[in-house]
């Protein structure tokens, strides 16, 4: 099974072989362009590949299985094949089931597994699987978040998903989990979450992160134009390996990669002495 850097985060290149995503969206619709951005990301130094074929964006048509098939097997196995680490975005069992094959090593599930064959297959391959949070669904998420406290509930939804899917027969080691930035969030509820960030680092699972040019970021920052969103980016996903991120999902990878090397220089003898006072 693939096993994260222990010493550093690592760097997760989106790469989104859609017509529509929110950014990056008709940029790598040609298998070729889409290996070509990832060899750029992967000299940039990201560790893991995403492949998503089907958007998440507020208001995205869903993508029927056939066609999301079409736009990510073949490259996933193009990256596989150059030994790249590839991650599959996707919610449908069969889609990871064939990348699996076709040599992805990560599901990356924004539905958290909640699909049963899901987890038969991340049973069946023994691969990591990112739980992500999300309140209602792509479609309508962004009509009317609402949460008492959304910090705690994001938790306890990633507690009880993890629970539920090692009792179907996945183990600890599998889980990764992820508040789901922007799905089914306000504003506020973004900022609440940053500033929970180092809590739910501590529920036993590598955190992941997925800020890259969101539109709360913008929000913060003034900047409405998603490409004029990475200084704010920078900022946030600081922020979120300082409070014990693990992963962290991006587009801008070389920014990425430079900033976080030098807080992992900073941290990581801090991190080291709080190990040795709690072994
Ligand atoms: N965000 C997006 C997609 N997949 N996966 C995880 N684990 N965490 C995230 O925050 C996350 C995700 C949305 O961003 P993007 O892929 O850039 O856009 P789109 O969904 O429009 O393709």
């Amino acid at each position: 099974m693939y096993q994260l850097p222990p010493d550093r985060p690592a760097i997760m290149g989106i790469l989104n072989v859609t017509p529509d995503s929110f950014s990056d969206g008709g940029n790598y619709l040609s298998p070729r362009d889409a290996v070509c951005r990832a060899e750029t990301m992967v000299e940039e130094g990201a560790e893991i590949i995403d492949v998503g074929g089907e958007s998440t964006r507020p208001g995205a048509d869903p993508v029927p299985l056939d066609e999301e098939l079409r736009r990510v097997v073949p490259v996933v196995e193009e990256l596989s094949s150059r030994g790249y680490v590839v991650s599959i975005d996707t919610s449908k069992p069969a889609v990871a089931a064939r990348c699996l094959e076709a040599g992805a090593k990560v599901v990356n599930d924004v539905t958290a597994l909640r699909n049963a064959d899901m987890v038969d297959v991340c049973r069946e391959w023994g691969c990591p699987a990112i739980l992500m949070h999300m309140q209602g669904e792509p479609r309508t998420m962004q009509e009317s978040p609402s949460y008492q406290d959304v910090v705690t509930e994001v938790g306890e939804f990633l507690g009880s998903r993890a629970r539920a899917v090692i009792e179907s027969g996945l183990k600890e080691e599998q889980i990764w989990i992820d508040p789901g930035f922007g799905f089914g969030k306000t504003y506020e509820h973004n900022l609440q979450l940053m500033r929970g960030l180092d809590w739910l680092s501590k529920k036993g699972y590598p955190l992941v992160v997925g800020l890259s040019r969101k539109r709360w970021i913008g929000t913060a920052t003034g900047q409405e134009a998603h490409h004029d969103r990475l200084w704010g980016t920078l900022a946030a996903q600081v922020l979120a390996v300082a409070a014990g991120a693990r992963v962290v999902r991006c587009h801008d990878v070389a920014p990425a990669v430079h900033a976080l090397r030098l807080v992992n220089e900073v941290l990581a003898p801090v991190k080291d002495r709080q190990q040795a006072h709690s072994a």
